[in-house]
């Protein structure tokens, strides 16, 4: 009888367990955004919930280029810091992920993906204040005209 009752209370942590997991899948600490071969993020908005401990984004290139035709990444920062930062890939290079590794501006940047690549990124939303304003864009030379969405802070 003992037996039965440990394999029984056993199942249901794993239940419990399995939707734990589910639901933490579910909810906005994990981010997908995609970006294609015609210069564009199919997403123009990302919502991140404050309550995570950590944001992940993970980016897709749905398109088929390679890096060196049609690269893309994914930054993180104030949207006023945004046009410096973009300014500024034209000197700091593919390998850098187009940002300077000493950069306080940037608070997340990914690498540098071509076509059928994904990437994370993750960072701590103890770095984001709700009372400003967030984007996120793609830093290779010029995309960022193209390629920028506003990261809205919900709570
Ligand atoms: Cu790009």
């Amino acid at each position: 009888m003992r037996k039965v009752l440990v394999v029984i209370g056993y199942f249901v942590f794993s239940v419990f367990s399995a939707q734990a997991l589910a639901s933490s899948e579910s909810n906005q600490c994990e981010l997908r955004l995609e970006a294609n071969d015609r210069m564009q993020f199919v997403q123009k908005k990302l919502a991140v919930d404050i309550g995570c401990d950590t944001i992940t984004i993970t980016l897709k290139h749905i398109g088929k280029l390679p890096v060196a035709a049609m690269g893309h990444n994914v930054v993180v920062a104030l949207e006023s810091d945004m046009q410096g930062i973009a300014a500024d890939s034209f000197k700091t290079g593919v390998a850098n992920r187009y940002v300077a590794p000493d950069d306080q501006r940037v608070i997340a940047a990914s690498e540098v993906i071509g076509g059928g690549e994904s990437a994370d990124v993750s960072f701590s939303t103890s770095e984001l204040d709700p009372a400003q304003r967030y984007v996120f864009f793609c830093a290779a030379p010029g995309h960022w005209v193209m390629m920028k969405g506003e990261l809205i802070i919900s709570q």
